[in-house]
């Protein structure tokens, strides 16, 4: 699935466990969406360069942040 962060803030997300999740750029600076927990990191990313993580494999709810902006916070649910 894919999915866009755009105005600093990450979408509602709930995913297959271990799926391939490709995220896109909507805005002027780059983000990244990385587990608070260290699970998974999806790289930078910007607005020409999207990037491809895979999911958690066990089903609950991980908090995520982004790298570049410590204060973007969401949470991507698993199931
Ligand atoms: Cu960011």
């Amino acid at each position: 699935m894919t999915f866009s962060v755009k105005g600093y803030t990450f979408p509602a997300l709930t995913v297959a466990p271990g799926a391939q999740v490709t995220v896109i750029d909507g805005d002027d600076e780059p983000h990244t969406v990385t587990a608070v927990d260290g699970s998974f990191d999806s790289g930078t990313f910007d607005a020409a360069h999207r990037a491809t993580f895979t999911a958690p494999t066990e089903p609950g709810s991980y908090a995520i942040t982004c790298q570049v902006h410590p204060s973007m916070h969401g949470t991507i649910v698993v199931r």
